[in-house]
């Protein structure tokens, strides 16, 4: 019976590389894991896995009666279907503890680190003694990228650039920072997609105090991409998103990586918590928040506490 290795819903590039690269180095070890992913891939990915010639993983959102592991979430919200009802195995992850549970023991490796990239690279190296094919190492290396935002993004750490070199090294990219504004600018493009798959991108759902937030990112090089029309047509979307997910709220950040701040878009019961969380007041639906780039570090933490408050 295979295993399963997925990342979480809405995938991103780590999400995706991470089930690929952690399914290789299981392979390694004997066992019959299989890379899956729970949704449509985005552009960047798309263009990381045509790079290094990687096919996409096989689309998989029910883990009931499977054994399966998961990377770069251990929340229930961005869980696959059914994760109750399936054996999990393994855990590899760099965000806050989230609320799945086991009854068995497992493989359990968190680090806080930029990426799951990096931890995995820490597993090939140190743990397991493994070389990380280069296709993979290619793979691992532009989800550091993707996911340190170039670096830039307050979740980098020294281990994340050192093992994006060491890895660029391995995948034979000279070029690593022109490869990474590559992936930038495919992340960017928004033009002809429709406004609900660019709220889907990079999308997550939260449970605060017992509220459900969605919060959803979209990472641009400049944020004049997004122009009036398209940013009506998203708060739309949001606030659908919202009523039928019986949501709390819906945010969506629109980041620009050049300027490094959001503008913040906010579709929510309590206006108050965005002021609550970060000092600035809504003004037609939108803030702007110098310096904030990621939304694990920056913008969930401070939004539970307001939340909780
Ligand atoms: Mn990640």
């Amino acid at each position: 019976m295979p295993v399963y290795v997925l990342g979480h819903k809405s995938p991103d590039t780590d999400s995706v590389t991470s089930a690929i690269a952690f399914a290789a180095l299981q392979k390694m070890l004997g066992v019959d894991a299989v890379p899956c992913v729970q949704g449509k891939l985005n552009p960047e990915t798309e263009l990381v896995l045509k790079k290094f010639g990687v096919s996409a993983p096989e689309l998989k959102t029910d883990v009931n009666g499977a054994e399966y592991m998961l990377v770069d979430h251990s929340d229930i919200k961005q869980a696959p279907d059914n994760w109750d009802k399936g054996k999990l195995l393994a855990i590899v992850d760099h965000h806050k503890l989230g609320d799945i549970t086991t009854a068995n023991p497992i493989l359990f490796c968190a680090m806080p680190v930029g990426c799951t990239g990096t931890v995995l690279y820490t597993l090939y190296k140190d743990v397991y003694k493994k070389s990380v094919p280069a296709n993979i190492a290619g793979l691992m290396m532009s989800a550091i990228l993707s996911d340190t935002v170039l670096f830039k993004s307050a979740t980098c750490t020294p281990e994340d650039k050192k093992a994006a070199e060491e890895l660029a090294k391995i995948a034979g990219v000279q070029a690593m920072m022109d490869w990474g504004m590559e992936m930038a600018k495919a992340k960017s493009s928004v033009e002809g997609v429709p406004p609900k798959d660019l709220i889907f991108r990079d999308y997550k759902d939260f449970n605060m105090s017992g509220k459900t937030v969605g919060i959803g990112q979209l990472e641009l090089i400049s944020l004049s991409l997004v122009n009036n029309d398209l940013k009506c047509a998203l708060h739309d979307e949001m606030q659908k998103l919202k009523v039928d997910g019986n949501r709390h709220s819906v945010f969506l950040m629109l980041t620009d990586i050049m300027k490094e701040g959001t503008e913040l878009m906010a579709v929510t019961d309590d206006p108050g918590v965005v002021e609550k969380a970060f000092g600035q007041k809504l003004v037609g639906n939108v803030a702007w928040l110098p310096k904030v780039m990621s939304r694990k570090k920056q913008m969930v933490p401070p939004l539970e506490k307001a939340f909780a408050a």
